[in-house]
């Protein structure tokens, strides 16, 4: 309807200038003022294809019927007591659930909070309470939040890191197999090896807590871990009762084409912490550990006023049913057939696209100086431009900012997704 964006959202965005921090940033400044079906309807009446999920959290649409009549419900009956006052049975029903769907058939326990930060600050604490060990380590590219122990746990210095510490002690930082980037000829087993020498060489094996990984490295670039390398990680945690925490934060709940991307290879978490996918946008994370592990804390020892906030767990409960009776995993699936053939045919004809990789949908591209390795930024930044004056929302990813990532809702209609590839394709030729 109007250039991108439109004079509405100009003036809202004046507003926000005036009464928000710069520290806030803005990827596309459209105000939104509906949404679904993978697509953002602005203030100045356009509409936008969605490539993005509000970062991979409305997976079933941002206003998942099952998910509204739920909520709707709940709200009218109350809104919050506070489980840890007085419980209600949404939030057992929730923990219930993530006990029986995430990897593994041993004895679990779940706990509910509010952010994928939280989940993982919870994850660290009760593995270094669980083995009375202090250390924690974690990977390059690797991203796990903005508190101060999760900004810690990340590996990127510029946002994420700059001018806010001193960071929090005893994290250690190793190598992730990134294929695309990795030197050698055995990806998995030499980044595996390098991991494993820094760890026992350099911390000791017996000083441990936690390994938290994300099973695809999701702001880091969409990293997929060369095959065998979580496997073999996962192996050294066992054998040295280091408690493996995947973070699947990003990858979970039907995203990468699997209810969990760990169960790609069949690795098997000790503590799996997940959030954004779980509750189709209302905030809701969750802790997921063995037993044994997750029962040592005392009582009273975990917990938030806030987490598994009733609405919040009606959602999650409503978007499970989504998940399995919309059969999203093969829908996620189904979107990377698609994706994947395009987007290599696309590195076929132009040597900027150094890299096309992901699982399901979620799926990036990597950009290069031409003919090199080189990342280019400057390119990524120039593409989605063009994609966003094309009403196609596109987000950026990496280390290096030379990643362009998609995250489709899981349940946008194929000829939008057809309709998004044709405008990035366009955006790609025209650079
Ligand atoms: N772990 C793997 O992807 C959040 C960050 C957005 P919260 N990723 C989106 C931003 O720039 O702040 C994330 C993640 C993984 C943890 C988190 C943190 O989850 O819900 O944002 O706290």
């Amino acid at each position: 309807m109007t250039a991108i964006p439109g004079p509405k959202s100009q003036e809202l965005l004046a507003r926000k200038q005036a009464a928000v921090p710069p520290g806030i940033g803005v990827t596309l400044p459209v105000f939104v003022t509906r949404a679904g079906g993978g697509v953002l309807e602005d203030a100045d009446g356009n509409s936008l294809i969605d490539f993005g999920s509000g970062i991979a959290v409305t997976s079933v649409g941002n206003s998942a019927p099952k998910v509204v009549d739920r909520v709707r419900k709940q709200v009218a009956d109350f809104t919050h007591t506070c489980f840890m006052v007085t419980p209600y049975e949404s939030y057992v029903r929730v923990c219930e659930k993530l006990n029986e769907l995430t990897p593994g058939d041993h004895e679990k326990r779940t706990f509910l909070v509010n952010s994928g930060a939280e989940a993982v600050e919870n994850a660290v604490k009760i593995a270094r309470h669980a083995t009375g060990r202090p250390a924690v380590v974690v990977f390059d590219h690797g991203y796990h939040g903005r508190t101060l122990l999760t900004m810690t746990l990340t590996a990127k210095n510029m946002p994420y890191k700059q001018g806010f510490g001193p960071f929090a002690p005893e994290v250690y930082r190793v190598p992730l197999a990134y294929p695309f980037r990795w030197p050698g000829e055995n990806c998995a087993e030499e980044a595996a090896e390098q991991a494993i020498d820094m760890i026992s060489k350099q911390i000791g094996a017996g000083n441990v807590a936690a390994v938290v990984i994300e099973p695809i490295a999701g702001e880091g670039g969409f990293i997929v871990p060369a095959r065998g390398f979580l496997p073999r990680i996962a192996e050294f945690c066992r054998k040295n009762g280091i408690v493996f925490v995947a973070d699947e934060v990003q990858t979970g709940f039907a995203r990468t084409g699997d209810l969990f991307a760990c169960e790609d290879e069949g690795v098997v978490p000790d503590i799996v912490t997940t959030a954004k996918g779980i509750a189709g946008g209302l905030p809701l994370a969750a802790v997921t550990g063995r037993a044994e592990i997750m029962d040592k804390v005392h009582s009273g020892g975990l917990g938030g006023t806030y987490g598994g906030n009733p609405l919040a767990c009606e959602a999650a409960l409503g978007v499970l049913e989504t998940i399995e009776e919309e059969n999203l995993v093969a829908r996620a699936r189904r979107i990377g057939e698609i994706m994947l053939p395009r987007l290599k045919a696309l590195q076929e004809r132009y040597d900027v696209i150094g890299d096309v990789r992901g699982r399901g949908a979620m799926i990036a591209i990597e950009l290069v100086e031409p003919g090199t390795k080189e990342p280019n930024p400057a390119a990524v930044q120039e593409v989605v431009r063009r994609c966003h004056a094309e009403g196609l929302l596109v987000l950026t990813a990496g280390t290096y900012g030379n990643v362009l990532r998609f995250l489709p809702p899981l349940v946008i209609p194929e000829h939008l997704l057809e309709e998004g590839l044709g405008i990035l394709e366009k955006a790609i030729a025209e650079l």
